[in-house]
């Protein structure tokens, strides 16, 4: 048996907690051989404590043979101690009224707090994922609070952007997901974020010479990508949960387990590349083995994605700026 390997995850009694950590303890996320001990963070409200005792009660109740353990705390240090894999999912929702910088600035207390915690327990090898929105900002801020962990081990979630246009793009060309490949989403998790399937194939043909239709790509699939979160709270009531889960398992696996040579996106510290300053955490297109992800480099970038990639990028340097100061 391998050595349980420690996944932290904050907001653990939340929507999305509830519909992952099940996941993560049958083995989903880190392989059905793999053992894991889930460490699980709340804020320190009687509320929220009580409902995490819930959810711990129906881990237990599974009895997954993976689950070595669960610890739930309102300390981020206990949650991060020596974690492995820590799943950033708890944020400040907005509130009635409440502006956009407010909400930045509320989350860059909680981000930098959690930043400085990872930083002073977890593994040295943590894998971070940021999930809560904003999640490029909250994960940039994490980054920044955490100087002595390798900031290449700071990522943000744009999975479910990724997952949401493979599946648009799927029914328009009437092919099978699982037959998409190269497709990449450049930018924030944000309605700004520019889902590009220029290079991708299907069974090794561009995708492209099925659908090849501009109009459709700049006023259906786009915005429709980018409105998809707003269209499930107009639906259910309620934000994605259980695909933002999904897409979180899928980035974990691929970047532990790797992605056997095919791209996927990841929000990651930009090194420069395609002209995203330093350091921006930008969705990008990377394969992923050993546990390393590599950027996918040197695509051609016309016109339009030029344009399209600037707009998301600009928004990235407004939020980095609106928290310049905290860092
Ligand atoms: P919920 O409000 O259901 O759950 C959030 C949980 O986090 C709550 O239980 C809360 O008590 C806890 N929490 C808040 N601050 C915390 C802190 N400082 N430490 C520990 N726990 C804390 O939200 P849920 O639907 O689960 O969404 C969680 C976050 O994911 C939100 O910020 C949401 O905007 C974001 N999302 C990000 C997505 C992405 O693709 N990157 C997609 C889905 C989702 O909208």
């Amino acid at each position: 048996m391998k050595a349980p390997v420690r996944v932290a995850v904050t907001g653990a009694a939340g929507q999305i907690g509830y519909a992952l950590l099940f996941r993560i303890a049958s083995g989903e996320m880190l392989g059905k051989d793999q053992p894991v001990i889930l460490q699980l963070l709340e804020l320190p409200i009687d509320k929220a404590q009580a409902a995490l005792r819930g959810v711990i009660m129906e881990l237990e109740d599974c009895a997954f043979p993976l689950l070595a353990g669960v610890v739930g705390t309102d300390d981020p240090e206990i949650a991060f101690k020596d974690a492995d894999v820590a799943l950033l999912v708890g944020a400040r929702p907005r509130g009635p009224g409440m502006e956009r910088k407010d909400l930045l600035l509320e989350n860059a207390k909680i981000f930098t707090a959690q930043g400085a915690a990872l930083n002073k327990v977890a593994s040295r090898d943590v894998k971070v994922l940021v999930v809560g929105n904003p999640a490029n900002t909250n994960a940039y801020i994490a980054m920044k609070s955490a100087p002595d962990l390798d900031p290449k081990n700071f990522t943000a979630m744009l999975r479910l952007d990724h997952n949401r246009a493979l599946s648009q793009l799927a029914g328009k060309a009437g092919v099978a997901v699982g037959e998409i490949e190269k497709l990449v989403v450049w930018g924030n998790h944000s309605p700004t974020m520019y889902p590009d399937y220029r290079f991708a194939t299907v069974g090794g043909e561009a995708l492209k010479d099925r659908i090849n239709d501009a109009d459709w790509n700049a006023n259906e699939f786009i915005p429709k990508v980018g409105k998809r979160g707003a269209a499930i709270i107009e639906a259910r009531g309620l934000s994605s949960a259980a695909s933002a889960a999904n897409a979180a398992i899928d980035h974990v696996h691929d970047w532990v387990l790797g992605s056997n040579g095919k791209w996927v996106t990841m929000g990651i510290p930009s090194d420069g590349a395609y002209g995203i300053p330093e350091g921006v955490i930008f969705g990008f297109p990377v394969t992923t083995e050993n546990g390393k992800y590599t950027l996918v480099k040197d695509l051609p970038i016309d016109d339009f994605s030029q344009k399209a990639i600037d707009k998301t990028l600009a928004e990235l340097e407004e939020e980095r700026s609106g928290v310049a100061h905290l860092l």
